[in-house]
């Protein structure tokens, strides 16, 4: 005889709707309610400049943030200063919310890796580009800092195609095996370059894949800061507290192309994305803070004078570094190099002589 052993189900969260009205009680302040719409509104100015850079050839190949506004910031505003925080390769917000200064994301994307040597008082990891890789490193410092006594959580972010990726799911498991203090965040944008969500997995949800690793799982509108810092902030408080792991999905869009190597045109509906610049995390937000009276054109005017200024500052900086020495990038994998490794540099270096 068969009979029902288990039984799932997979909530919703949003607080702010698409029109900026709010259900439920803003776990922020009002200051802090402001400070997350200008570092939303900072990261979305860097967002522009650097593309704009890339198009000039001042910048690499690089990947748009555009509509991850409200998933970056809010969710990196959650973190305590010494939790850690584990990045894809499109969390330029976040990384803003952590203070890495901008100069050095735009030194990154430039293609000069001393843009992710880590300021020694930072728990963040530099960008991963293979995807899918970092969330096994999370549960590496995750499980290391359960095991110190550290009573401080990490965050891992990743995308809806990294699900598909073998070491997500392990990671997943290993986390769940172990209680890690760990929060997964699968920023569903609904596009893996060119693969939709729908090609990545078979299940309703992203979030439903936590239930089989034996752990919560919540689906979360992304474009709603208030929604995205109240899951997350709720997440590293049980993390750290030793209630284990917890997997995030915030469901969201990404309004730009993959990266500036991209053309999204060729392979989804401009009305699609018309639709989700509608749900504008930025907009949703300022129209919440027009109505509670936190918002003027006055006030706009001036804080975007102000975060221009910043970005602005951070290229200069960036312009004016000395290009890194050809073959040192060899010696940023291991602490000491392989015989491999000191082959290549030489080989750089002679070239570079020649
Ligand atoms: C291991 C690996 N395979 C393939 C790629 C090429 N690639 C870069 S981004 C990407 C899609 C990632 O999609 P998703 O995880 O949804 O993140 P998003 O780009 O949407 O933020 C692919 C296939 C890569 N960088 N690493
Ligand atoms: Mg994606």
């Amino acid at each position: 005889m068969e009979k029902k052993i288990a039984e799932f189900s997979v909530n919703y969260l949003q607080v702010l709707d698409e029109n900026g009205e709010c259900s439920g009680p803003a776990e922020l302040t009002k200051d802090q309610i402001k400070e997350v719409y200008e570092l939303m509104v900072l990261s979305r100015m860097f967002d522009e400049k650097a593309v704009n850079l890339q198009r000039e050839g001042r910048l690499g190949t690089y990947p748009s943030l555009r509509g991850h506004e409200a998933a970056q910031v809010a969710s990196a505003y959650a973190l305590a200063k010494k939790d850690w925080m584990i990045p894809s390769f499109r969390e330029n917000g976040s990384m803003i919310v952590r203070g890495l200064p901008m100069e050095m994301i735009f030194q990154y994307w430039g293609g000069d890796e001393r843009g992710q040597k880590m300021p020694l008082d930072q728990n963040t990891l530099p960008f991963a580009i293979p995807v899918g890789t970092q969330p096994l490193h999370a549960v590496g410092i995750a499980w290391a800092s359960k095991l110190a006594g550290d009573k401080i959580a990490s965050l891992v972010y990743f995308g809806d195609g990294a699900t598909s990726e073998g070491d997500v799911s392990e990671a997943m498991n290993l986390a769940g095996v172990f209680n890690l203090p760990l929060v997964f965040v699968c920023v569903n944008n609904q596009w893996a370059i060119s693969v939709p969500r729908g090609k990545q997995t078979a299940a309703k949800t992203i979030a439903q894949k936590a239930i089989a690793f034996g752990f919560g799982g919540l689906q979360v509108d992304g474009n709603d800061a208030f929604a995205v810092y109240a899951a997350t902030k709720s997440a590293l408080e049980k993390a750290r507290a030793g209630f284990g792991p917890a997997l995030i999905e915030l469901f969201t869009y990404r309004l730009g192309n993959h990266t500036t190597a991209d053309d999204a045109s060729k392979y989804r509906e401009k009305t699609e994305v018309d639709e989700w610049v509608k749900k504008d995390p930025v907009e949703r937000l300022r129209k919440y803070m027009e109505s509670k009276k936190l918002w003027t054109k006055g006030y706009e005017e001036k804080m975007a004078e102000r975060m221009k200024k910043k970005v602005d500052s951070a290229v200069a900086k960036y312009g004016s570094v000395t290009p890194e020495q050809a073959g040192k990038i060899f010696e940023y994998t291991y602490s000491e190099m392989t015989k491999n490794l000191v082959g290549q540099q030489k080989g750089v270096s002679d070239e570079g002589k020649s």
